[in-house]
């Protein structure tokens, strides 16, 4: 039966309380796909305690995230060795270890290993330890501590340590991050966390200088299925140089010249938007919105980047690099399109893949038919024009927001005033994202931070031809007879992002919804319980 979306809401929060679906309510949208007046939608608020939320924590943010992909700096945990095994390797972000010595400490698990007099009689000696422990088995050019949870329960002074020891080593920047996983309501307060910490600590420290023509920052891109190698591959093709990802695949180094790029391109808006704001303004470095996820996206990124630049020997060189990449892209999506047309998808992840993967599937006639984020914020759903009107609640105000001045020496705009007015009366659009609604249908649900059990009942109501969400999910949705995609660590594939990484996913995604092995879900005795049988002595 066709169900109108109207009834999908309120099947889905029927069950509840009534506390409970007036809150959820808020945070499960239908669609109106109106640009720039898309209705409001509940996010960035506390999951409410007994729902089995998709997000993680502050702590995950900040370390697993943001952290966790930069190959040359040593992340030390500071707690009990849970939240570091848990937090070891689990996130497929890769690295080529390209560091000035190679290094590579992502596969290290380094923790204090907090113990319960260490809770008791405070654990700051341990943390310095610990440090110098890291230090000397290293020699990094720096060290990061994580606050877990009991670190702020206990009042440690991590920072005071790593003050401490980065003046007694003097060769190694070592800092601290306030991420206890309660700091704030999901990952995102952890992005802001340790993204504010690498601004202050690490940006426009480096002493070597940049030379190259066409400088950008990759801000937002963390490398999981090596997607930043690919985007690196098409970027350096096109002549362009990508002085620092933030962060995959970083190194110590990357992120200290960041300073000297001529543009920020921004993929991931939710974990970083704000560096990108304040490396404008310290620095003079203007920021675009870039999505390298998809054929047509990533062709188009490129030549936004090279209108930005406004050469014409590197727009005619990235259309050179677009019209060679692109007719195996196109042979691959012809080849799929019979059997992957009109299928639905549900896209269900963090805070921005749920937008930009939809690029994809439409490339490959599918559609989505509901979508949402873990933990982003209203401007991901509705744009940026909301950001002024956003309400500061107690869980945001947890997180600092650095005020950030033009830096005395560094400080250099990249274009005139002029110039800048020129590119946007050209439709040239700086700083602008317009979100996630806007490109999704009208009448599609958009839901914030989907839960287990609303998971259930939408695919149960509305029988999505594939689910994309994460390893919480796979299974619980698998057993519904549904083909399931992480799209977190994207199973064990990838990339997906820029030419080469289209064509996996057309591949990926044709054999996930062409399979006949879901039609096989249900046991012989479900499908047919009367099934008679008789003892053999009879
Ligand atoms: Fe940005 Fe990410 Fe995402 Fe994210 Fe993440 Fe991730 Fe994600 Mo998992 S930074 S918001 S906190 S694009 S780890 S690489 S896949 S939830 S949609």
């Amino acid at each position: 039966m066709q169900w109108d979306p109207t009834d999908i809401k309120a099947e889905l929060i029927a069950k509840y309380p009534p506390k409970v679906a007036r809150k959820r309510a808020k945070q499960i949208m239908i669609n109106e796909a109106q640009e720039n007046s898309t209705p409001e939608i509940v996010a960035n608020v506390r999951t409410i305690p007994g729902i089995i939320t998709m997000r993680g924590c502050t702590y995950a943010g900040c370390k697993g995230v943001i952290m966790g992909p930069t190959s040359d700096i040593v992340n030390l945990v500071h707690g009990p060795i849970g939240c570091s095994f848990y937090a070891w390797l689990t996130r497929r972000n890769q690295t080529s270890a390209s560091g000035e010595n190679n290094e590579n400490f992502i596969t290290y698990a380094m923790s204090t290993d907090m113990q319960d007099q260490d809770i008791i009689f405070g654990g700051e000696k341990k943390l310095e330890a610990a440090i110098q422990e890291a230090y000397d088995l290293f020699h990094p050019k720096g060290i990061a501590v994580f606050a877990t949870c009991p670190v702020g329960l206990i009042g440690d002074d991590i920072h005071a340590v790593a003050k401490k020891m980065k003046d007694k080593f003097g060769d190694c920047n070592v800092f601290a991050f306030s991420c206890e996983g309660y700091k704030g309501v999901s990952q995102s307060a952890g992005h802001h966390i340790a993204n504010n910490q690498v601004f202050r600590h690490i940006v426009g420290k480096s002493p070597i200088e940049k030379t190259d023509t066409y400088k950008i920052n990759l801000l937002g891109e963390y490398n999981i299925g090596g997607d930043g190698f690919e985007i690196d591959r098409v970027l350096k093709k096109c002549g362009i140089t990508n002085i620092a990802t933030f962060s995959g695949n970083s190194t110590y180094d990357q992120f200290a010249s960041a300073n000297q790029a001529d543009l920020s391109a921004v993929m991931c808006h939710r974990s970083i938007n704000y560096v990108a704001d304040m490396l404008e303004t310290k620095y003079g470095i203007p920021w675009i919105k870039v999505n390298f996820i998809g054929a047509e996206a990533t062709a188009k990124s490129l030549r936004k980047i090279a209108t930005y630049f406004g050469d014409q020997e590197l727009i005619n060189r990235v259309e050179a690099v677009i019209a060679e990449e692109m007719p195996a892209v196109e042979v691959v999506r012809k080849e799929v399109l019979p059997r992957t047309q009109g299928k639905t998808a549900m896209l269900f992840v963090g805070g921005s893949r749920a937008h930009h993967y939809q690029e994809l599937f439409k490339e490959m006639g599918m559609k989505t038919i509901s979508a949402g984020y873990e933990f982003a914020h209203r401007d991901d759903y509705e744009g940026r024009h909301v950001i002024p009107t956003l309400k500061v609640d107690a869980d945001s105000r947890n997180i600092e927001e650095i005020e950030v001045e033009p830096d005395e020496k560094l400080y250099r705009p990249r274009k005139s005033a002029e110039e800048m007015q020129a590119l946007e009366q050209d439709g040239f659009q700086f700083k602008e994202y317009q979100g996630l609604n806007p490109d999704m249908d009208k009448g599609t649900l958009v839901i914030d931070d989907l839960n287990q059990y609303e998971a259930d009942k939408i695919i149960q109501i509305m029988k999505p031809d594939i689910f994309c969400a994460g390893i919480k999910e796979k299974f619980s949705v698998q057993k519904l007879g549904i083909p399931m995609k992480q799209l977190h660590s994207y199973d064990s594939g990838g990339p997906y992002a820029g030419f080469k990484g289209a064509v996996n996913f057309y591949h990926e995604i044709d054999r996930l919804v062409n399979s006949k092995v879901w039609s096989y879900m249900k046991a012989p005795w479900q499908e047919n319980p009367e099934l008679s049988a008789t003892y053999v002595w009879e």
